[in-house]
């Protein structure tokens, strides 16, 4: 049987945060198109059930062409089950605008729910919604049977320890040894899998598609094809996104000019095999010299057209070395001496006006 871990869809996120507004519109419906991409990939797949493990919407107000979409794309694949468990971002609203609950679509509630994917009695989904009053030893009226293959699917912060709020934590100790193969969980943002006990493992699916730099690296789905027979199970991580958060780290030490820059710049983005769909933030690194030119206008400018959307950030620092300057006898050296004798300016503060101070005396634009 096959299977797909998807979690935090997040449908209808504004995605205005780095984007004007007709790119935020094209990003927002596309992840609702790699949603559906994603149903037709399981279908052309022959996936017997995909697991939703919450946060399907951003919000609890869904657009009309959300809705239907999602409602469309559940009832027009009668032959995938979609097992959906809500997050802390969709509570019902969704379903509370359907005229009836398609047949292929099983929920959860606050309390342990158990489904035999379609209908095979040696497998097992079993799913909680989790608030702040089912929360604490959630694992103790879990019980599931180690003669079949278990997946469970919860939404929720990992945890080793009971914190102070109870509220949405997946206490991963208390569910190691009640014979969970599989356990799909939502809630992190990015992939990440790990062993739970002797016979199991955990694993965050992350979302679909990054929705800001917060989300970067490889996005997608997992899938699972179990060995019913076995008992075995073999997971593959299938990256998906139709576009990349990318953030690339540019180290532009001793670089004097903008030309210079964009040259570590573009050997950064061969590396890294940035394309030209993704979302690109370019971090410059570093230190370069206090009489360096760099215009981060024109910089931002040369990448302006090459990418779906890029911003450059610099965090470079710069290098002075107050020994160049202490018998110096021209006004550069003067200046220099006095900047950095001063009690009353930070030493980063220093650095900038005394950069400042050098271009302004070599004529430049400030
Ligand atoms: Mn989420």
């Amino acid at each position: 049987m096959k299977i797909i871990h998807c979690a935090d869809l997040h449908l209808d996120s504004r995605m205005t945060s780095n984007l004007n507004p007709d790119k935020a519109k094209e990003r927002k419906a596309e992840i609702l198109n790699t949603f559906v991409n994603m149903v037709d990939y399981a279908s052309a797949h022959e996936v017997d059930a995909i697991i939703i493990a919450g946060d399907m919407f951003d919000t609890s107000n869904i657009s009309a062409l959300t809705r239907n979409t999602v409602e469309r794309t559940i009832r027009s694949n009668k032959d995938i089950e979609f097992y959906y468990l809500m997050g802390n971002h969709d509570r019902d609203n969704f379903l509370a605008g359907l005229e009836s609950i398609p047949d292929n679509l099983f929920l959860f509630t606050d309390s342990f729910i158990t489904y035999y994917p379609k209908g095979n009695q040696n497998i097992t989904i079993t799913g909680i919604e989790l608030n702040a009053e089912n929360n604490n030893g959630v694992a103790n009226s879990l019980l599931l049977s180690p003669s079949r293959f278990n997946i469970v699917t919860m939404h929720g912060q990992e945890s080793v320890s009971v914190g102070k709020d109870k509220t949405q934590i997946v206490n991963i100790k208390e569910l190691r040894n009640k014979n969970i193969d599989y356990l799909a969980l939502g809630h992190i943002h990015y992939y990440k899998e790990e062993k739970l006990d002797e016979g199991g493992v955990y694993c965050y699916s992350g979302c679909l598609e990054g929705r800001g730099f917060d989300e970067p690296g490889d996005h997608g789905f997992v899938l699972l094809t179990i060995d019913e027979e076995k008992k075995t199970q073999s997971r593959e991580f299938v990256k998906f996104a139709a576009r990349d958060m990318v953030i690339l780290n540019c180290d532009i030490t001793d670089c004097m000019t903008t030309m210079d820059v964009i040259d570590r710049i573009d050997d950064s983005i061969a590396e890294a095999s940035v394309r030209s769909r993704d979302l690109l933030k370019i971090v410059l690194k570093g230190q370069t010299d206090v009489e360096a030119e760099r215009d981060a206008n024109y910089i931002a400018k040369h990448y302006e057209d090459k990418f779906y959307f890029v911003k450059v950030c610099d965090e470079s620092s710069l290098k002075i070395n107050i020994d160049d300057y202490l018998m110096d006898m021209s006004l550069k050296g003067e200046y220099v001496r006095r900047i950095m004798a001063a009690t009353d300016i930070s030493e980063e503060d220093k650095k900038a006006i005394v950069q400042i101070g050098l271009r302004a005396m070599s004529g430049e634009e400030i």
